[in-house]
């Protein structure tokens, strides 16, 4: 078992859903978001995102590199005098030129990256592993005599070399790094192959580890899921998955994703109703929607339909609920006007509309919005005004309805 260095990988295998605790995000909707087809985020709106991220309760928040334009540097540095609770750390290539930049800005650490894959060698930075090696020791030394946290990772993990990728995260872990990281820059890993990764990682060194997962196969979420069961301790997130092409781990997913492994802990680390605010800014200040099947704020995350599911989530809604929608600030709906609909669902309507029908009657209304949805869906309104009108013709006097 690796030392304790201080870190935060202490491992807790109290049962099979539990195993996964002890996880902080790294949150990159301010890096990796940037680099989202329609992102642009001027200073103002980058303060908001970092105050409602620090709200919502992430342990980092990740910044573009300093280095990449005069405005990043001065965004930068204003969000480091805000005072939040998070930590705040840039993203800098594993150069002598970004770190010196980075480390004037106040952050309080640096995620630092360099390609190790042979396309990245070949058809990008050129550099061997050797070269890559001297100069991760470089600026890895340079920001510890800073005080500062450094993180190494490496571009595009799944596709390079694992001796190469061992031996270069064996030297920084001996020389201080306080994480290595590994990154599915492509979003070709499956969460079988994050896990043995992680796994034989967690082997080699003490230090932490720190996940980054594309999203082009679907699998960002997932793969977060299983370095974590693998030992990682930082999963990187974007608010919707917003970034680089198709995007990372979204925020809410891993959140989803996490709260159903272990409630207590995850409601217990994070606002968990903020959740759709900070959606919602980030999905105004990209001029995106957010999409109708989003992780626990997408519009039908909560809303039951099929009479039988309705039926059972009246009597208990974790029969068909995994996530409870007020630990999120959500609520549930049943839909009723619909082909798919039955009486329960009725029922419980007319009961919130406080009208008096018994089973019978509830039954033969039942069946003429059934009837009604053969020909098209109907809206609340329009069901609410048929059970009105039901329910006037039932209490009239000499209704057939009641003898
Ligand atoms: C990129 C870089 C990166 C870096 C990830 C990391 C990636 O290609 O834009 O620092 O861990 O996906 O490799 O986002
Ligand atoms: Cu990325």
């Amino acid at each position: 078992m690796p030392e304790d260095h201080g870190t935060i990988y202490k491992p807790k295998f109290k049962d099979s859903f539990s195993r996964v605790s002890n996880f902080a995000i790294i949150e990159s909707t301010l890096r990796e978001g940037e680099q989202f087809a329609n992102a642009f985020f001027d200073t103002e709106t980058k303060i908001k995102i970092a105050k409602a991220l620090d709200e919502f309760g992430v342990e980092y928040i990740e910044l573009t590199s300093p280095a990449a334009s005069e405005q990043s540097r001065s965004d930068c540095e204003a969000i480091c005098k805000l005072g939040l609770k998070a930590k705040i750390l840039t993203h800098v290539r594993c150069h002598m030129d970004d770190a010196r930049i980075a480390v004037e800005t106040g952050v309080d650490g640096l995620d630092v990256v360099i390609g190790t894959s042979s396309y990245l060698r070949e058809f990008s930075h050129g550099k061997d592993m050797e070269y890559i090696t001297k100069q991760a020791i470089e600026v890895i030394t340079f920001v510890k005599s800073k005080g500062l946290e450094v993180r190494f990772s490496s571009e595009d993990s799944f596709r390079s070399d694992l001796v190469d990728l061992l031996n270069i995260y064996k030297t920084v872990d001996r020389i201080g790094v306080d994480r290595v990281g590994i990154a599915d820059t492509v979003g070709c890993a499956d969460p079988r192959q994050v896990y043995e990764l992680v796994k034989t990682l967690r082997g080699v060194v003490s230090c932490d580890i720190e996940c980054h997962f594309h999203n082009d196969t679907g699998c960002a979420i997932a793969n977060a899921y299983a370095a974590l069961e693998a030992g990682a301790t930082h999963i990187d997130t974007s608010v919707l998955g917003i970034g680089e092409r198709n995007g990372i781990t979204s925020l809410g997913g891993l959140a989803a994703r996490m709260y159903a492994a272990d409630r207590e802990y995850v409601m217990g680390k994070y606002r968990l109703d903020k959740l759709r605010e900070i959606e919602n800014l980030v999905a105004e200040a990209v001029q995106i929607q957010v999409p109708f099947n989003n992780y626990i704020t997408g519009y039908c995350a909560f809303t039951h339909k099929a009479g039988i599911h309705a039926k059972a989530i009246l009597n208990n809604p974790s029969t068909y609920e995994i996530l409870k929608p007020e630990d999120f600030g959500m609520s549930r709906y049943v839909s009723i006007g619909h082909r798919l609909t039955g009486w329960n669902a009725v029922k419980n309507r007319v009961q919130q509309l406080s009208l008096d029908l018994n089973d019978a009657e509830i039954k033969a209304v039942t069946a003429q919005i059934k009837d009604l949805a053969d020909i098209k869906p109907l809206g609340i309104e329009e069901v609410d005004t048929l059970l009105r009108k039901f329910h006037e013709k039932v209490v009239a006097p000499g209704s057939p309805y009641r003898s």
